[in-house]
């Protein structure tokens, strides 16, 4: 047998001679063996002294116990086998998979990211980007610690046809005074079958997205519902932060899923712990579905669980607005308090992400009565006033080291959007109050109408990307979509020269995006359509195909039927109903598509946190009464979640202002 150490067999005129027993080891064999026992001794010492598990732990057992923790806390990912291909996998229902997330990148980002960086780089005319800056923050964040105990605010459905829950508050909005929470209404006796069927269609695909999510992948951010597990690389990463049950919560009260609304909170309250996340968190994302999903759920309920946890968020969050001029850096690790900015945006931020955190940051400071989540975002707002504006324009690209503009691209779909759309609501959610808000909005609308407003040849009307002023694509995103229902809000609530112009727009944009829906096999909208050579709200190029389960359609169709009362945009919310449930629901959820001009296509494999937090709320808003969440007493922020309105409703709980300080002189 050959063994780790040398025979020594030897030799005589080449005939092996039978070996003679030693008592004693050679000086060679001696150096070998002395060699290995210290290679092994350094080996097991180092692994007691560096490997953190076995430093921490107290006796092997717990080594191993703690490494096992870990592994089971990375989930099934770690080491099941990627999900097989639709003709590899017989139960399907509908579509195949595309493979989303493995080997690298969600595809979503990835798309998003190369779309990004082809503009970039067509309006840096291919220059090279600078070193995004990877700067450390000192430790300014204050958390929290634990939140406190659940308190007792979610106890019965608030129906309105429950008797006990009938208060009306002097806004005619009804309220259980004892504990100050929200009471849905009762739909009205009169509604139509019809109507009361489609809400109910809406309300059980909730339910059905939900069950799903809380089956595959509790606590975790977002589910992959064909291959019905956690989805770990989605925008907030594979850690522990449920962005779905938060993104959800708000969704689930309104339709009166009490149960999944009270084992949400209750996993808010134990497992949510955003200090403990290590790994990059976009500021703008964490602000609109966590943030504003937190401060919308202590509106609806006063529980102040809620209301700490949004703010133990914004606190994460904070050490990312430490920059010269206030403007934040895009990407903040929580864990380690490290800012980053996107690699695709070389060292600016994004006008559409800097410009959308004013109605959260406002609203946790008139709750908590800690103003400086107001003074952050008010601090972003006066560079944005003050900086000069090429043509009246505002570029999406923002350096926040000098406070300059970057690329002078300017859009109202991805990087623009939802900056103008937050000047519009901060004026509306401060019941008109914050009037250099409104100002800027219509300012700012003006030249951007002049410039982006498109007619193509059959006379649809669209926002096209404009980069120095001019025109340089025919091309709207899905995401500009959203753009009907801020026009219509911004319409009807002052009276300026800009009124009948803005109605007008937000009729017609409305029309052409749903053109998008209705052109598609699918009729899904692909994720930006064309309005050049043949193309009609029409995509182009395979990128752009996909339908990724998003709400910016849906909720100017909201936005105008609570406004207009024009009948179509029930039906249109029908139809897109109708195509979700045929080519997006699968059995274990609802899932995008890649090619929504297939009249079999795959699937993405990703169902959105949105998807619940504003897809099916604003397609179950489309089939209620005004009086659910009525425009007047709620502004809903980008991500739908609805904040009341300050002095008109009484939900708007603001913290009791500290008293002032009188000297005796009565100097203050
Ligand atoms: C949502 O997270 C928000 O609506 C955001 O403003 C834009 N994109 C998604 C939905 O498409």
């Amino acid at each position: 047998m050959t063994g780790i150490l040398p025979s020594y067999q030897r030799f005589v005129n080449g005939v092996p001679v039978p070996s003679i027993s030693r008592r004693s080891f050679r000086l060679r064999e001696k150096y070998l063996i002395i060699s290995v026992l210290l290679t092994f001794g350094i080996v097991w010492l180092g692994a007691l002294f560096y490997l953190p598990e076995f430093k921490s732990s107290t006796s092997v057992n717990d080594s191993v116990y703690n490494v096992y923790k870990r592994i089971q806390k990375a989930g099934p990912e770690l080491l099941m086998p990627p999900p097989l291909a639709q003709n590899e996998v017989g139960d399907f229902p509908v579509v195949g998979i595309a493979r989303h997330g493995e080997g690298g990148d969600d595809p979503h980002v990835v798309e998003d990211r190369n779309r990004l960086q082809a503009k970039i780089d067509e309006d840096m005319g291919m220059k090279v980007l600078e070193r995004p800056q990877f700067d450390v923050a000192p430790s300014g964040s204050s958390s929290r610690g634990p939140s406190k105990p659940p308190v007792d605010a979610i106890e019965e459905p608030a129906l309105g046809n429950n008797a006990a829950n009938k208060n009306v508050s002097p806004s005619n909005q009804k309220v259980d005074s004892s504990v100050q929470k929200y009471v849905i209404p009762a739909l009205d006796p009169g509604t139509d079958v019809d109507v009361r069927h489609k809400r109910d269609t809406v309300k059980e695909m909730m339910r059905h997205a939900w069950n799903n999510y809380k089956l595959y992948a509790w606590g975790k951010n977002e589910l992959k519902p064909m291959s019905k597990r956690a989805h770990l690389t989605s925008v907030f990463g594979g850690g522990d932060l449920g962005a779905t049950i938060v993104d959800g919560m708000d969704t689930l009260y309104i339709m009166g899923m009490m149960d999944e609304f009270r084992e949400g909170r209750d996993w808010i309250a134990d497992h949510f712990h955003i200090n403990e996340i290590d790994t990059d968190l976009s500021v703008f994302e964490t602000t609109i579905r966590f943030v504003g999903g937190l401060l919308s759920c202590y509106a609806l309920t006063g529980d102040m669980v809620f209301r700490d946890k949004a703010a133990e968020v914004a606190d994460a969050l904070l050490p990312a607005f430490d920059t010269p001029t206030g403007i934040p850096y895009a990407l903040i690790n929580p864990s380690n308090k490290v800012n980053r900015q996107y690699h695709w945006a070389g060292a600016n931020s994004i006008l559409s992400e800097v410009g959308t955190l004013h109605m959260e940051f406002t609203y946790l400071s008139e709750v908590t009565g800690n103003d400086i989540y107001r003074q952050k975002v008010d601090r972003i707002r006066d560079v944005l006033h003050n900086i000069q504006k090429p043509e009246g324009l505002y570029p999406n690209y923002i350096n926040p080291r000098t406070g300059m503009w970057g690329q002078r691209h300017t859009s109202l779909g991805a990087l623009g959007d939802s900056f103008y759309e937050y000047l519009l609501k901060a004026w509306l959610v401060t019941n008109n109050e914050d009037e250099q808000a409104r100002m800027m909005f219509d300012e700012a609308m003006q030249p951007a109408l002049d410039k982006m407003l498109r007619t193509s040849p059959s006379g649809l009307s669209y926002l096209a990307e404009v980069k120095y002023g001019r025109v340089y694509e025919e091309k709207m995103d899905h995401l500009s979509c959203f753009a009907g229902g801020m026009f219509a809000l911004a319409s009807t609530t002052l009276q300026n020269t800009l009124s009948d112009r803005y109605m007008d727009v937000a009729k017609k944009l409305t029309h052409t995006c749903h053109e998008a829906y209705a052109r598609a096999d699918t009729k899904l909208s692909p994720e930006a359509f064309r309005f050049s050579g043949a193309a009609e709200a029409r995509a182009m190029k395979s990128n752009e195909k996909m339908y990724l389960l998003r709400p910016e359609t849906f909720e100017s169709y909201f936005i105008l039927w609570r406004l207009t009362k024009d009948q179509k945009y029930r039906d249109w919310g029908w139809e897109a109903v109708q195509a979700l449930e045929k080519h997006c629901r699968v059995e274990g959820g609802y899932t995008g598509l890649v090619n929504v001009y297939h009249p079999t296509p795959l699937g993405d494999d990703v169902q959105q946190s949105f998807f619940l937090a504003e897809t099916l709320k604003y397609l179950y808003l489309l089939f209620s009464d005004d009086s659910l969440l009525p425009l007047e007493e709620w502004v809903f922020n980008t991500e739908a979640h609805p904040f009341p309105v300050k002095d008109r409703n009484p939900l708007y709980r603001a913290a009791p202002k500290p008293p002032l300080l009188v000297h005796e002189d009565n100097r203050l």
